[in-house]
C-alpha cells in the first residue's frame, strides 16, 4: 500500500531497530525499552526505536555542554554556512523525508513535502540571519563613553516537539539556535520517533563533512520522562516546547521554578469570521483547507467559523456540499484530501467530542464516524464533521485535535470579534471581508487578540518569514521568522569609557 516507503526508509538510513539517543554521529545505548512506530496509514509497524535512559540523557547533556564551548566561538557566518549545507541536503532528501512524514504521521504526501519545504526555507532564512545578529548602539549620557549591545549564544536549547509537525518545528528552532551559536537537544514526539532519527542522520552527514563537534546536534527519543529531565535541568537555559496546553503548563512551571526561559507553542482554537462582505469562493476554500487539512491536527487548524446571519444559510449549504466531495483515504495517494488521525487514541477523543457536541445541544450538519474496510484497516480514518453550536459551549471552548468544524451565527461585527476572542487560546485568526473598515478593525488593537491575524486567507499555512506563535493559553512564544531569533541569545549591554575621567551616570559626584 505504501508505495516506495521502503526505499525512502533506506535512503534515510532507518533500520528495523534503531538506537534512540545520539550526540551527532554517535548513538548511545538506551533503556532497552522500545518505542514502536506504527503507521496510521495502514497500521503496519514501521520500525522500533530504543527509548533513552537517564544515563544516556546525562551523557548527552555533558557532551552538548562540551560542544557549546567550541561552537560558540565558531564565527556565526561559518555556522550559517553549515546550515546552508543542511538546506542543500534537505533538498536532496525532500521526497524521502516528505514520504516518511506522511507515512509515520498520516498527513498527505503534498503536506509532507510542504513541511520539508518549510525546513529548507528556515535554513535559507537562518543563513542570512547568521550575518544579521544585530544589536543596537546608543549614545551615552557621559562624555567619551560609548554604549552598545551584543547578542551572545545562550548554551543548550532543549526542544520538545509534537507529532503533527514532526520535522519542521524542530528545524525552526534548531536552525536559528545553531546560527545563534547554541547547541540543541531534541526530544521528538514518541508518536513520530523515526522522523527524529531521519533528521539526525541528515544532519550527521553534513556535520561529519565539516568537522562539527559531537554534541551540537543531540537527539533523545523517549516519553514525558525525558521532557521532565529537560525541563528541570538548569544546564539547559532555554526549553522550547510545542504541544498541548496541559503539557506546556507543566514545562513552564518546571522551567519557571529554576528561572529558565521557556518558549511555548501550545493549543489553538482558531476562528474565521465570514462577514456579509466576504468573497465566498475564497472563504469556503480557506475554511475547508483550514478545517480538514492535516486531518484537523494543525495547531493553526480552523475550528470555528463565525458567520454573519445574512449569508449563514448560503455558507452552510456550500460547506455541506464541499464536505460531501471530500475523499478520505491513504494520504500517499494524491487523489485523497484527508488522511488518518495519528492513532486510535485520537479517534477516541474525536468520537467523544462528537458525543459532547450532541450532549451540549449542538446540531450536527455533517455526520462523523470511523471508517471501516480494507483501505481503513488502521482504524484511524474518520469523517470530517460540521456542527452548529454556540461559542460558549464547553466543547467549543476546548481544542479538539480532529477535523471538527463549528459554525456560529453573528449579527454585529463587534459581537463576532468578541466571540473570536472569547476563548482561552490565542494562536491564529482570520477575517474574510472586502470591507476595509472590518478588515482594519480586525487587525487593530481593538481587534483579534491572536498572535496571527489574517485578512482573506485562512488560519493555517503561515510562512516561515513571520514570527509564529500566539497569546493566552497558546503560551506567548514566537518561533521562526522576524526577530524570533532573539530568544535563542542572551543580550549584553556594554559601556566603554575611552576618556581619562570617570564621570558617573545620573550626574552623581563621588570625590575623595
Ligand atoms: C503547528 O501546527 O504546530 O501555519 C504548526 C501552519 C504551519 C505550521 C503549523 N506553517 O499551519
Amino acid at each position: 500500500t505504501a508505495s516506495g516507503i521502503q526505499e525512502s526508509l533506506e535512503a534515510l538510513n532507518i533500520q528495523t531497530n534503531n538506537k534512540g539517543a545520539s550526540t551527532g554521529s554517535q548513538w548511545l545505548t538506551g533503556s532497552g525499552e522500545s518505542i514502536e512506530s506504527y503507521s496510521p496509514v495502514d497500521g503496519s509497524l514501521i520500525a522500533n526505536v530504543e527509548a533513552s535512559s537517564p544515563e544516556a540523557y546525562e551523557s548527552v547533556v555533558k557532551q552538548a555542554a562540551k560542544a557549546f564551548e567550541q561552537w560558540r566561538i565558531t564565527p556565526a557566518p561559518k555556522r550559517g554556512e553549515i546550515v546552508r549545507q543542511i538546506g542543500d541536503k534537505l533538498r536532496l532528501h525532500k521526497a524521502d523525508l516528505g514520504k516518511l512524514v506522511s507515512f509515520e504521521m498520516g498527513k498527505s504526501y503534498q503536506e509532507g513535502l510542504g513541511e520539508v519545504q518549510e525546513m529548507i526555507d528556515i535554513c535559507d532564512f537562518a543563513v542570512g540571519l547568521s550575518r544579521q545578529l544585530h544589536g543596537f548602539t546608543m549614545h551615552s549620557e557621559r562624555p567619551s563613553h560609548r554604549m552598545y549591545e551584543q547578542y551572545h549564544p545562550l548554551g543548550i536549547v532543549g526542544i520538545i516537539s509534537a507529532f503533527n509537525f514532526p520535522v519542521a518545528v524542530w528545524s525552526w528552532n534548531t536552525m536559528l539556535a545553531w546560527v545563534c551559536g547554541d547547541v540543541c537537544i531534541w526530544k521528538p514526539s514518541e508518536k513520530t520517533p523515526l522522523c527524529g532519527i531521519a533528521c539526525q542522520n541528515i544532519v550527521a552527514e553534513v556535520f561529519k563533512e565539516n568537522d562539527v563537534p559531537e554534541g551540537v546536534s543531540c537527539l533523545l527519543n523517549g516519553d514525558a520522562k525525558i521532557g521532565e529531565l529537560i525541563s528541570n535541568d538548569s544546564r539547559i537555559p532555554l526549553v522550547s516546547a510545542t504541544g498541548s496546553t496541559r503539557m506546556g503548563k507543566k514545562v513552564s512551571a518546571a522551567v519557571g521554578a529554576r528561572l529558565g526561559k521557556a518558549l511555548l507553542e501550545l493549543g489553538g482554537n482558531n476562528a474565521m469570521i465570514i462577514t456579509e462582505n466576504a468573497d465566498l469562493k475564497i472563504a469556503i476554500t480557506g475554511a475547508l483547507f483550514g478545517a480538514v487539512g492535516t486531518c484537523g491536527q494543525r495547531c493553526t487548524s480552523t475550528r470555528r467559523l463565525i458567520i454573519h446571519e445574512s449569508i449563514y444559510d448560503q455558507v452552510q449549504e456550500k460547506l455541506v456540499n464541499a464536505y460531501s466531495q471530500l475523499k478520505i483515504g491513504n494520504p500517499l495517494d494524491e487523489k485523497n484530501h484527508v488522511g488518518p488521525l495519528i492513532d486510535t487514541d485520537a479517534v477516541k477523543m474525536y468520537t467523544e467530542a462528537i458525543q459532547q457536541i450532541k450532549d451540549q445541544g449542538g446540531n450536527i450538519l455533517v455526520e462523523g464516524g470511523t471508517l471501516t474496510g480494507e483501505e481503513y484497516s488502521s482504524g484511524c480514518y474518520v469523517k470530517p464533521v460540521v456542527a452548529e453550536v454556540e461559542n460558549d459551549m464547553t466543547i467549543v471552548q476546548q481544542e479538539t485535535f480532529a477535523p471538527i468544524l463549528y459554525l456560529i451565527k453573528y449579527k454585529t461585527f463587534d459581537e463576532a470579534l468578541a466571540m473570536q476572542n472569547g476563548v482561552a487560546q490565542g494562536l491564529s485568526s482570520a477575517v474574510m471581508t472586502n470591507n476595509m473598515r472590518e478588515a482594519e478593525l480586525f487587525l487593530s488593537h481593538a481587534g483579534s487578540d491572536c498572535g496571527i491575524a489574517n485578512v482573506n486567507i485562512g488560519t493555517s499555512g503561515a510562512e516561515i518569514g513571520g514570527a509564529f506563535g500566539g497569546e493566552k493559553e497558546t503560551g506567548g512564544g514566537r518561533e521562526s521568522g522576524s526577530d524570533a531569533w532573539k530568544v535563542y541569545m542572551r543580550r549584553q549591554t556594554n559601556t566603554i569609557n575611552y576618556g581619562s575621567e570617570l564621570p558617573l551616570a545620573q550626574g552623581i559626584k563621588f570625590d575623595l
